[in-house]
């Protein structure tokens, strides 16, 4: 590679986060100092999933969180080195973490303007099994976003009215790279991602959608089916690739299984900032729904508009 084609002009993550401030000359400088201690919690959880099984922090940490989920050892690790990063960054005034029952408040700084929420480790049961998981994020829905723990580290994250950007962990920098800059959706492409386990408690029009999906009344091409059962993997193929990620409450779980406030909610935001549409089991936009208590659950549909249109249109078909 001669030197003319060494890029030089690398955007790190820390400089994403000066530029993006700039643009705002009435900012404090918090929220800057906000991300840039959650970009200390990413790096830090990355390190250990990088290392859990060479120093046997794969396995059950033997107790569970408030959904009865068994916690992993990782989960009880990411969720401590969470709080840690946004307390010590001063400027969070509260959490809510998929791992702890309650909201944690840093009385300690009583003038910190932040919530945030998070999923330390998402998708944390495929962990033994190799498979990526990752951290969801969002703060007062200010920006939201995730962090993908797979052969690297990847960053997806979104500012309030900005684009989405992707960025990939080089350990030897120890810094997150701009690989992904202003990510789009492709408005349409026939992958669908769901847990066909749970098709028979589906309602009739969600069964009729995925049925139209697999036996095309036009003669077409069926769909490609792609699941891997954690979210941030299949949200993050789905941001690239296209198609649709689905988890529809049904019989079994009526409020659905993935949570408003740290997995449907920070995911809606990036998915529509890329340009495709987030809706729950009502077809109502994910953005407006308002969680009855920070671990309520809805159902979900996400990823290309032209996709997500079909859910729309067969609910409707349905609901007349
Ligand atoms: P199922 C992982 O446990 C998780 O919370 C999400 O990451 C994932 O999308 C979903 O649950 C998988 O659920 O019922 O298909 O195993």
């Amino acid at each position: 590679v001669g030197a003319e084609n060494i890029n030089t002009d690398i955007v790190t993550l820390s400089r994403f986060f000066t530029e993006e401030q700039i643009k705002y000359p009435e900012a404090s400088g918090d929220f800057t100092l906000l991300c840039h201690a959650l970009q200390f919690s990413f790096k830090s959880i990355a390190y250990y999933i990088r290392r859990a099984s060479l120093i046997n922090l794969t396995g059950l940490a033997g107790s569970s969180n408030i959904t009865g989920d068994d916690q992993k050892k990782l989960d009880v690790i990411g969720n401590d080195i969470f709080i840690s990063a946004m307390r010590g960054s001063g400027k969070c005034r509260i959490i809510v973490s998929e791992e702890e029952e309650e909201v944690i408040r840093f009385d300690e700084h009583p003038d910190a303007r932040y919530a945030v929420v998070c999923d330390p480790i998402d998708g944390s049961s495929n962990l033994d099994a190799g498979v990526s998981v990752g951290t969801i994020f969002g703060t007062s829905l200010v920006a939201s976003g995730f962090t993908m723990y797979g052969a690297s580290a990847q960053l997806v994250i979104t500012m309030r009215g900005g684009g989405v950007n992707g960025f990939t962990l080089e350990n030897s920098l120890g810094e997150f790279i701009l690989t992904h800059p202003n990510m789009k959706l492709p408005p349409a492409r026939s992958i669908y991602s769901v847990n066909e386990g749970n098709s028979q408690y589906w309602d009739e029009w969600c069964n009729a959608y995925f049925h139209s999906l697999k036996y095309p009344e036009d003669g077409g091409k069926p769909y490609s089916a792609r699941y891997i059962g954690s979210m941030v993997a299949d949200a993050y193929r789905t941001l690239l690739y296209g198609g649709i990620f689905a988890y529809p409450a049904d019989s079994k779980s009526p409020k659905g299984k993935l949570r408003i406030l740290y997995e449907c909610a920070p995911m809606a935001m990036v998915f529509e900032n890329a340009g495709g549409l987030a809706v729950n089991s009502r077809m109502e936009r994910l953005m407006e729904v308002v969680p009855e208590n920070i671990h309520d659950k809805s159902g979900v549909f996400l990823g290309s508009k032209d996709e997500v249109q079909k859910v729309i249109d067969m609910y409707n078909k349905y609901k007349k």
